[in-house]
């Protein structure tokens, strides 16, 4: 089918007036792409919005269809027989993914397949082979989790044949719901309540409207502390990540609206009562639960989302977990389960299938493809992550040992390999304070005013543990004096003495504040995955928070410093973190707590909790 050269502008409506704020060039994963924006024109708020931010990341967008545009981006509710109709195409001859597009390639930072069943609009023809297989990523009816609307999704693909006229009626109604959400959020934003919770980050705002769903809260949750790195924190992030990464300064944490009024502070308490860390979780908590049953079989869903590294499923997944456990009552019907904070329409009909049929058949179908299977597998070796594991299943690697033998390794990929069933291993409590004290006799005899704290999933508790979070402090030692006795003296002499077997990922450059790396004891077999934190004394308790975790515990925490106008990372609590526009930090911030835990609690205005009390 040859191009149609013919340009056509689909309408004349809303001039694009998008101009681009480019990400620093690393980040312009668009480059040298043309979208052509279906609808083509930027009346609707939300598609300038996602116009722009294309722009941002790279992209160029065409006013006119033509042989340079390298995707079509159709808008929801329009099929692939609108497009080709009005296209004067009989097939479209780029690729042609829906709306969601664009943004999941920037959360993955990457230009994801096009040909991805979840991007795909409704009519567009199935390619042979595909037809028999259900896809994961759309099981029918409440067994699927889509990023689309169910409703699009289950269109007719031999829907009627749309007129012109029928299009822009469409399309209009469209822009009209689209308008609609916009003034809905606008009311909940005038909220004062929801205008604590919701970003004023436009692109959380499209994010938002476009999930139709209480996901609003979560991304924003995840988009505040994204990564929470340990080498890095935000100091080291770029313009765009600081705009992606962090919520937008809530009304409270303006030094201008800082004085409240009595209903405002009645609003925060309530507010503040919203995140995880403000109650008591631990193993007893969680057991007890009247829906426990349910939550197991979510935490399923969970895992496998976070195997497939899918952030936001995840997330969503691990909010409504945390929703549920807070609930005295058995939650059993879609609309209990749609009164609670955080659970929107899909998750509720889930919990609803869960109830009534002590299953979930999303589940048995998550796990059923073959090359799923094989992902999950790669996905375990140490380091690799969803990119490289896809990467070893597109070359065609089936199994660990096609990995040994047959692909080329980087070392660490290597022991991660050889040693996958080794550190796929849980590791008994009693075992990870053995290594502790390994690590701590040869830390104490190389400086007697070293200390070990044993962190992580140990220090909440846990009858075992994945891998093995040593904090090594020194209350009037700099990083670099903890840095140089590890990394010359202790490090060489547990490797002298048996007790470490590989390094895997070390401090480099000289700023550095850890070594991975494999231990095993004196008379084990197994070798496990441990870590040496290196943590100045001033920034002990800071560091102990982030290291004692759990990952949504810190989340929490540090979104509502965000929202208090601080900031918290794992080396202390800021104040005063000016920001400028795209909430670009201008100022570090002035350190208000770094050496002691419980005061960072206090002055972010949470109940102290005890490590075994943060598992979220
Ligand atoms: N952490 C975090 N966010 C992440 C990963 C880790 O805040 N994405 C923090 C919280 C826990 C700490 O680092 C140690 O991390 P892990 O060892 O990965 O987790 P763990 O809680 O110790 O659990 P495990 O028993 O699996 O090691
Ligand atoms: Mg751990």
């Amino acid at each position: 089918m040859p191009r149609n050269k013919k340009a056509v502008s689909v309408s004349g409506k809303g001039k694009r007036q998008c101009a681009a704020r480019l990400v620093p060039e690393p980040q312009q994963i668009f480059k040298g792409l043309v979208f052509f924006f279906f609808p083509n024109n930027t009346a609707s708020a939300l598609r300038r919005l996602r116009i722009q931010r294309a722009l941002d990341y790279g992209a160029s967008a065409a006013e006119t269809w033509g042989d340079h545009v390298t995707h079509v981006i159709v808008d929801k509710g329009i099929t692939y027989h609108d497009v080709t109709k009005h296209l004067h195409l009989e097939t479209v001859p780029v690729a042609l993914v829906d709306e969601s597009y664009p943004s999941e390639c920037v959360k993955f930072r990457s230009i994801l397949n096009t040909a991805q069943v979840r991007f795909r609009i409704s009519g567009t023809p199935i390619p042979a082979g595909e037809k028999d297989s259900t896809p994961v990523d759309e099981v029918p009816a409440s067994g699927s989790l889509p990023i689309k609307p169910s409703r699009r999704e289950q269109q007719d693909e031999t829907q009627i044949q749309l007129s012109h006229t029928e299009l822009h009626g469409r399309v209009a109604e469209a822009q009209i719901a689209e308008q609609q959400l916009t003034e809905q959020l606008a009311l909940m934003l005038s909220t004062e309540e929801q205008a604590m919770k919701c970003s004023k980050d436009s692109y959380s705002i499209v994010e938002s409207i476009r999930e139709k769903d209480a996901l609003d809260e979560i991304i924003e949750e995840a988009k505040a502390v994204k990564d929470l790195p340990l080498d890095s924190d935000d100091e080291h992030h770029t313009t765009a990540e600081v705009s992606d990464s962090e919520v937008s300064e809530s009304s409270e944490s303006h030094p201008k609206r800082r004085k409240m009024n009595a209903r405002r502070i009645e609003a925060q308490a309530t507010w503040q009562q919203n995140f995880v860390c403000m109650q008591k979780h631990d193993s007893k908590t969680n057991a007890e639960n009247a829906n426990t049953r349910t939550i197991a079989v979510l935490q399923q869903m969970l895992d496998y989302y976070d195997r497939s590294g899918d952030q936001w499923r995840t997330l969503a997944y691990r909010k409504a977990i945390s929703a549920l456990r807070k609930q005295p009552k058995k939650i059993a019907t879609r609309a209990q389960a749609l009164s609670l904070p955080g659970i929107g329409t899909r998750l509720a009909d889930k919990i609803e299938e869960i109830v009534y049929t002590n299953r979930l058949r999303r589940l048995e179908n998550a796990n059923s493809t073959p090359e799923d299977r094989i992902l999950q597998t790669f996905l375990g070796v140490y380091g690799a992550g969803v990119l490289q594991a896809s990467r070893w299943l597109a070359q065609g690697y089936r199994s660990l040992e096609d990995l040994k033998n047959k692909a080329p390794l980087t070392s660490n990929q290597r022991v991660g390999v050889e040693h996958y069933h080794d550190f796929a291993q849980r590791i008994p409590r009693n075992e990870v304070e053995v290594h502790g004290e390994i690590v701590r006799a040869a830390v104490t005899k190389a400086d007697a005013e070293l200390q070990v704290i044993i962190g992580g999933s140990y220090r909440r508790g846990a009858s075992d543990s994945g891998d093995i979070d040593l904090i090594i402090t020194k209350p009037s030692a700099t990083i670099k004096q903890i840095r140089t006795i590890m990394l010359e003296t202790v490090v060489p002499g547990l490797f002298q003495q048996g007790f470490l077997q590989t390094s895997l990922a070390a401090t480099s450059r000289g700023d550095g504040s850890k070594w991975h790396g494999a231990s095993k004891l004196p008379d084990g077999r197994l070798w496990r995955r441990i870590d040496l934190l290196f943590v100045p004394g001033s920034e002990i308790g800071a560091a102990l928070i982030y290291f004692t975790g759990n990952d949504i515990f810190n989340r929490s925490m540090r979104l509502l410093a965000s929202k208090k106008g601080m900031r918290l990372n794992q080396r202390g609590l800021y104040a005063d973190v000016l920001r400028g526009p795209q909430r670009v930090k201008l100022t570090t911030g002035r350190l208000v707590e770094g050496r002691d835990e419980r005061r960072i609690f206090e002055l972010l205005g949470v109940p102290w909790r005890p490590p075994e009390h943060r598992i979220c």
